[in-house]
């Protein structure tokens, strides 16, 4: 089989046109097998072909391929304490954003011209604001149009679940493979604290019945999913207080009815979002107190940690989003659809990702073989393809990363509200806000990092390095690992 001239830039956005170039004219692999070579060992071959290119459900995948959201479907049926039906759902995506609502038909061109333009694009989902299943008839009207057009584009949706069991058999129709359903409790006295009231066949309940209706019709609409060999994804909003601890509960039920993930996310609670968590004073937990609890429920129903809470109109990897450059304004009024780019992407994928795998597997050996208890927080700049390709000062997010005698595991995210070098320098102010975005991590692995930087992150005891730029994540964490701790020192970090 030929494999397309690969250059280590290749995967790094912004896309290497001349090696999508040398891809689309290879006849190299059929893209059905893409990345096929790192498919987990005790992984069914049909569950790997479902989620070996989707962002969220294969965390190894999330470094190559991107996901875009429409938000087709407006209207809610129930109440959750941490939404303003002003902004987003935030079951699924970021609270206090508002994203551009789109027609089925405004949707179409608008997938079919990210498609010709982004081809890491892989997934299509539906995830607010409202709710997709709900506002079922817009929700069908854009997959049934979307997929005659670009027919191997992951159909993806994120519901509350009350209207889901209605809908599961003309999903399992329509080729939905994954859903998402927020489950926030398993007990309605703790489901009341969190919802004040539901619309259910044409009624309004409050209360411990209504959270008691919702917790029912969501463990429905789970089971229905698992029979019908649908990966669905449990999204937890974790709420200090009122669900944390719940929420080990939760995990063990969604385990037994089947749930593929489970993936919990941080209440996010500003007062200045109008929700009634945020003009109550409920605060979201930390990034320490997300990661205890998420480490207390390693065991049970197979974790998500990388989830960005991302917008409803989303566009791009899931550290970046590019939505800006799509909105409807700036679409054309016809586009047809060009399959060659996401066609050749995905051999450069194919080959990449393999040796990925490879590489990780050898940075694994290396991490235990090292004869320590030592664990490490590292914290990533990546701009995508697996690599510590970012600079320091130009990453919008660091990617999380704990080593120790158990192997390289991915942990979560810390996102950067500004970047420390805007405009060619850096400013001393943002600095202290990544730093502070930064605590609790140990090293800092970054493609470039200038000595004044690297000084106060030292002083705010992180130490950073750009020794291992442009090696792959894991690589790069195991050969730091093992200079910290093992018998080689030349390379540890200074
Ligand atoms: Fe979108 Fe959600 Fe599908 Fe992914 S997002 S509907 S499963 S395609 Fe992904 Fe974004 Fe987290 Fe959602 S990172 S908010 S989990
Ligand atoms: Fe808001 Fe989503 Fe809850 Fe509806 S389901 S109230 S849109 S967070």
């Amino acid at each position: 089989m030929n494999q397309p001239m690969i250059s280590l830039e290749s995967l790094f956005a912004p896309i290497d046109e001349e090696a999508l170039q040398k891809a689309a004219t290879s006849g190299g692999c059929s893209s059905s097998s893409c990345g096929s070579s790192a498919k987990p060992e005790d992984m069914a071959e049909d569950v790997w072909d479902k989620i070996k290119d989707h962002p969220c459900y294969s965390e190894e995948a999330h470094h190559y391929f991107a996901r875009m959201h429409v938000a087709v479907a407006p209207a809610c049926n129930i109440q959750c304490n941490y939404c303003n039906r002003k902004y987003d759902c935030a079951n699924e995506s970021r609270p206090g954003v508002v994203s551009e609502k789109l027609t089925p038909d405004q949707a179409m061109r608008k997938v079919v011209t990210v498609a010709n333009e982004v081809p890491q694009l892989s997934v299509l989902g539906i995830a607010g604001p409202g709710d997709a299943c709900y506002d079922w008839r817009k929700t069908k009207a854009t997959f049934e149009q979307i997929s005659k057009e670009i027919p191997d584009i992951k159909l993806c949706i994120s519901t509350n679940g009350l209207a889901l069991p209605d809908h599961v058999d003309e999903l399992a129709t329509m080729n939905v493979d994954h859903v998402t359903i927020t489950i926030n409790m398993v007990d309605p006295e703790i489901g009341a604290k969190i919802y004040p009231w539901i619309y259910y066949n044409k009624r309004r309940y409050e209360g411990i019945e209504a959270a008691k209706i919702l917790h029912e019709r969501q463990m429905l609409g789970l089971e229905m999913l698992t029979a019908r060999g649908i990966l669905t994804k449990i999204n937890s909003v974790m709420i200090p207080g009122v669900n944390d601890e719940h929420l080990l509960e939760v995990n063990k039920w969604v385990k037994e009815r089947g749930a593929f993930l489970h993936n919990v996310m941080p209440l996010i609670s500003d007062p200045a979002h109008g929700t009634h968590y945020g003009l109550t004073g409920q605060r979201g937990p930390t990034p320490m107190e997300l990661k205890a609890l998420q480490d207390k429920l390693e065991g049970g129903a197979k974790l998500m940690r990388h989830c960005r809470q991302c917008r409803a109109d989303a566009v791009g990897l899931l550290g970046e989003d590019r939505g800006q450059e799509f909105t409807l304004d700036q679409l054309p009024e016809t586009v047809t659809y060009d399959a060659s780019r996401r066609e050749a992407y995905r051999e450069i994928v194919a080959k990449e990702r393999g040796d990925h795998v490879e590489a990780k597997k050898a940075a694994v050996a290396e991490v235990k073989d090292v004869a320590t208890d030592a664990k490490l927080l590292v914290a990533v700049a990546t701009k995508g393809g697996g690599r510590v390709n970012e600079h320091f000062g130009h990453a919008k997010e660091f990617q999380v990363y704990e080593v120790g005698p158990k192997g390289i595991g991915f942990v979560g995210h810390r996102k950067v509200e500004a970047q420390y070098c805007e405009g060619g320098w850096g400013e001393d102010a943002t600095l202290d806000t990544v730093i502070q975005a930064l605590v609790g991590v140990d090293v800092v692995l970054c493609a470039k990092i200038g000595d004044c930087p690297k000084d106060m992150l030292t002083a705010a005891g992180i130490r950073a390095t750009d020794d291992y730029g442009f090696e792959y994540i894991e690589t790069a964490i195991g050969s730091l690992y093992a200079a910290e701790f093992g018998l080689e020192t030349s390379a540890a970090v200074a």
